[in-house]
């Protein structure tokens, strides 16, 4: 490999006149652009412990009323970028949300692309499009891009959820925008997890011709998720036992560029899965572990979050039976048509 020429090999009178030109010689710049053989990401290993975090909601929730946040969220900043930055991976925003008992969050809808995970509390839901889905814990509640969105709390606790938006792409591409609403009627009836998509691998007969909606199911409710994994976990084969959550009428990603995938690891399990192009942040759902990242080790509880950046690699190992949700970009990268595993 050649060593490149610098800004300093070129004249002072050359480099100013390309500045005023408004333009800028490639060769001095192109290894930060281009970088041999791997990127070379920005990102860190993050971690939130929910004990931190929960409190720090809980004063928002006394500081600043929903009618003064539209949405009462703490973000998740990526430590390599800092405080304050709106992503905790380059394509992947994650906030923590809570609503209080009475609260609604009003209507809107925005370019990016949403999903909940549901942390804490009985009886909130979030209405989209007309439907209504209820929020349990370990649900993930789907809210595509460009459909209207609305959060309501029926019950007597706070409520607390993670929103994954791939909210970084659209600031990036300057196409994130949202359009505000009162709150929508809500239809009459039980979501779809509840009626079209009851049972994996049944979906509603259709007559010749006749259209499915883009997105057709909206909610997972956890209940389903764990039973799934424990089964697959008994019976699978694989280590560790993961379930891709995917559209129903499509088998493909959730949302376009955001992919969810449900992960349990059996108490003593260890795993160091291949390395990555895809950045991940991990959202425990329930169970007790510790997982090194980049040589950063973390222990986790139920409800902390961590991420991981493209390439790092991780090794998880389980104290208790743990369940986790990654939450990552594969779905982008493929459509891309970068996605990469390496072996360790
Ligand atoms: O609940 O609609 O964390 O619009 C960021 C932007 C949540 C939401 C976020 C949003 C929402």
């Amino acid at each position: 490999m050649t060593q490149l020429g610098t800004l300093e090999d070129l004249p002072q009178d050359y480099r100013d006149a390309m500045a005023q030109a408004g333009v800028a010689p490639l060769w001095p710049m192109m290894r930060n652009v281009l970088p041999h053989g791997a990127p070379q990401p920005v990102s860190k290993p993050g971690f939130w412990e929910y004990r931190a975090l929960r409190p720090l909601l809980m004063r928002a929730g006394e500081l600043t009323p929903v009618e003064k946040a539209e949405r009462r969220v703490l973000v998740l900043s990526d430590p390599g970028r800092g405080a304050g930055a709106m992503m905790a991976t380059p394509a992947i925003y994650v906030g923590m949300q809570l609503l209080l008992p009475g609260e609604t969050a009003p209507a809107h809808k925005h370019t990016p692309s949403a999903a909940r995970i549901i942390v804490e509390g009985k009886g909130g839901y979030t209405v989209v499009d007309g439907e209504k889905l209820p929020m349990e814990e370990g649900d993930l509640v789907l809210t595509p891009g460009g459909d209207w969105h609305d959060h309501g709390h029926d019950g007597t606790e706070p409520v607390i959820w993670l929103d994954a938006l791939d909210l970084p792409l659209f600031v990036y591409l300057e196409g994130s925008y949202a359009i505000e609403a009162p709150l929508q009627a809500q239809r009459n009836r039980p979501d779809a997890s509840q009626v079209e998509y009851l049972s994996s691998g049944l979906a509603p007969t259709r007559k010749l011709g006749a259209q499915t909606r883009r997105y057709p199911m909206m909610r997972y409710p956890w209940a389903r998720t764990e039973a799934a994994l424990r089964q697959m976990a008994a019976y699978g084969g694989q280590s560790p036992a993961e379930l891709d959550f995917v559209n129903p009428e499509t088998g493909t990603s959730v949302l376009p560029t955001m992919g969810f995938t449900a992960m349990m690891l059996a108490k003593g399990e260890k795993i160091s899965p291949p390395l990555t192009s895809s950045a991940a942040v991990f959202h425990v759902i329930r169970g007790k572990g510790a997982s090194t990242i980049d040589g950063q080790t973390v222990q986790w509880g139920e409800k902390d979050t961590f991420s991981a950046p493209t390439f790092a690699p991780i090794d998880h190992i389980a104290e208790e039976d743990s369940f986790l949700i990654r939450v990552h970009d594969r779905p982008l990268q493929e459509k891309l048509g970068f996605y990469e595993e390496r072996s360790r």
